[in-house]
């Protein structure tokens, strides 16, 4: 076995089910071994971007690792952005950049693709990764690959791993799985009890989950947990789509201001709130009506959990959750509870102008008629749409919020589950990435894409509505469909809308990409509320500042 097997080997061990990579000459001999090996199947895409987004989705998704294999400068520093967004919103992404031989390094000459030093890309990664590995001596590449795949798994963050290329067929060892760390039972034992009474002895407690959950494949207890509890149970905005499959006690997602008003109520003026793996991000909690005082909650989050200014370090998730389902175990489950939120349904059949809030409307017909669907949204409106849609599998850079992931995210989505996605994506987000559909023929990827074409950046319009530069033009997505192996709807008015989606859902084997055009200045329900209460409470800190 060569090193490169001995990672391929340990990359599937540790939860990878493919890898999405781009190759290049420092990459060209760790590529050869992907593909004759067989161990892991190989998607390539068509720029770097992508290959991160799609990795980080896969992650998401099947709560293992995803993989971005790359070249050496212009293919890594061409993927910051989205390991930046998967180190921000905890997804396990292991990078594996091709990289100069030992011994070129040492030639006295600049290296092409080297941006200062030869050392510069892994300076850079080390900010955006939790652990970082050069595999450049075979005798303790086993034991670094070991330690790096673990520490990703374990504080679900991206790592980079850096391979030179005359290392890559040296001779390689079996990699071990190596066990994650344990907390102190005593502790664990006492951060428990506590917990436990601080749920029992409060009037109104309330669960809230964030991504964590799903990054340890936590859903199901937690949902039991909730269920024995008698806890009702909200999402976070980042942790949107989880407990979709779980017979949870849910009852929608806490947005603030921008959501439902009795889900805001129950989450602000909660005396127990519980969050379980959720990011203190302000796209989690900025738009709080009534501030939250997080220090008043019980966190459990990063691998240690916190009660007022009470911290139990070292104490992962996984093993809270698990410790509290034993002590709760007796108690007889609490059924009852019953979500809040009623999705949007039946888009009306006439020649009306579309506004987005219809686009849920459609989704959420579809998905009655034909089953849910995984669904990949991009930053823009259409992340905002996706709240107005019925809970399923979802993957969003819902606090990170960079644009260009949907399009990627759902080819990830497709390739590591063979599930057919839904893409909802901006005609800006749409502009960046667009184009990766493209590759959806070689693979026998057949999503569903949704492109919101507001020839417009809608959502800074929103925030400064004075601005010309937020105009764009009207690019007829739809034409390009064709081109790139897929058929294309350009809708107009609901009617057209309707039509199209049905046809999408029959048609498949090629993706099926809905241009629709959306007026310019229109908003979905969720993103308008939002927005209003930004701008409310930007204005009342600016008058405290001024007073
Ligand atoms: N570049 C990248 C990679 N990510 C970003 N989020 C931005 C820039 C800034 C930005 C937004 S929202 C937005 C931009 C440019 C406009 C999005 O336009 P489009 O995709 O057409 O969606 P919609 O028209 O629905 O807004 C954020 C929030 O910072
Ligand atoms: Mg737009």
């Amino acid at each position: 076995m060569n090193i490169a097997e001995s990672l391929l080997h340990a990359l599937k061990t540790h939860g990878a089910q493919e890898i999405f990579g781009i190759p290049g000459d420092f990459a060209l001999d760790f590529f050869k071994v992907i593909e004759d090996s067989a161990i892991l199947p190989l998607y390539t895409l068509s720029h770097e971007p992508s290959v991160g987004f799609a990795a980080d989705a896969a992650a998401r998704l099947n709560c293992g690792l995803g993989v971005a294999a790359v070249t050496y400068g212009a293919g890594a520093l061409n993927m910051v952005n989205p390991i930046a967004a998967a180190y921000a919103e905890k997804s396990p992404v292991v990078v594996i950049s091709g990289a100069p031989g030992n011994r070129e390094e040492h030639s006295g000459l600049l290296l092409h693709h080297q941006a200062k030093t030869i050392d510069s890309q892994s300076l850079i990664y080390k900010e955006v990764t939790c652990d970082q590995v050069k595999l450049d001596d075979p005798s303790r590449a086993a034991d670094d690959i070991a330690r790096v795949l673990k520490n990703c798994k374990q504080n679900s963050r991206p790592v980079y791993i850096e391979l030179p290329r005359d290392q890559v067929l040296k001779t390689g060892r079996a990699v071990s799985r190596l066990p994650p760390s344990r907390p102190d039972p005593e502790a664990l034992d006492a951060c428990v009890q506590e917990v436990l009474n601080r749920l029992d002895s409060a009037e109104s407690p309330v669960l809230m989950v964030g991504v964590e959950i799903r990054r340890y494949g936590l859903e199901e207890k937690v949902a039991q947990l909730a269920r024995r509890l008698a806890l009702p149970v909200v999402t976070s905005f980042m942790g949107r789509g989880l407990l979709a499959g779980a017979d949870a006690p849910l009852l929608g997602t806490y947005m603030g201001v921008a959501g439902t008003p009795d889900i805001t109520r129950r989450v602000e003026e909660s005396d127990a709130l519980l969050l379980l793996g959720v990011i203190l991000s302000d796209t989690n909690f900025g738009v709080s009506k009534k501030q939250i005082d997080l220090r008043k909650t019980v966190q459990a989050v990063d691998g240690q959990v916190s009660l007022g200014f009470h911290v139990y370090p070292r104490i992962p998730i996984d093993a809270l959750v698990e410790g509290l389902l034993q002590r709760v175990s007796g108690r007889p489950p609490k059924t009852g509870i019953r979500p809040q939120v009623n999705y949007p349904h039946g888009l009306q059949p006439d020649d009306a102008a579309i506004a987005p809030t219809d686009i849920a409307k459609g989704v959420n017909d579809l998905m009655a008629d034909h089953g849910r669907m995984p669904i990949a949204a991009d930053t823009g409106d259409c992340l905002f749409t996706a709240l107005e849609i019925e809970n399923t599998e979802f993957v969003a850079p819902g606090y990170y919020a960079t644009m260009g992931f949907g399009v990627p995210a759902g080819l990830g989505i497709q390739a590591t589950s063979g599930k057919r996605p839904l893409i909802l994506v901006g005609d800006g987000a749409f502009q960046m990435t667009g184009w990766e559909l493209g590759n959806c023929s070689r693979y026998g990827w057949d999503p569903i894409v949704l492109v919101f074409n507001n020839s417009s950046w809608e959502m800074l319009r929103a925030f400064q509505p004075c601005s010309g530069f937020n105009d764009l033009s009207d690019w007829r997505f739809a034409d390009l469909a064709d081109a790139l192996g897929g058929e294309g709807h350009r809708v107009s008015t609901r009617r057209e809308l309707r039509q199209a989606l049905h046809a999408s859902a029959r048609n498949r084997g090629r993706f099926q990409l809905i241009d629709v055009r959306i007026p310019r200045g229109v908003l979905s329900n969720t993103l308008a509320r939002f927005v209003a209460g930004l701008q409310e409470r930007r204005g009342s800190q600016q008058q405290e500042a001024d007073s």
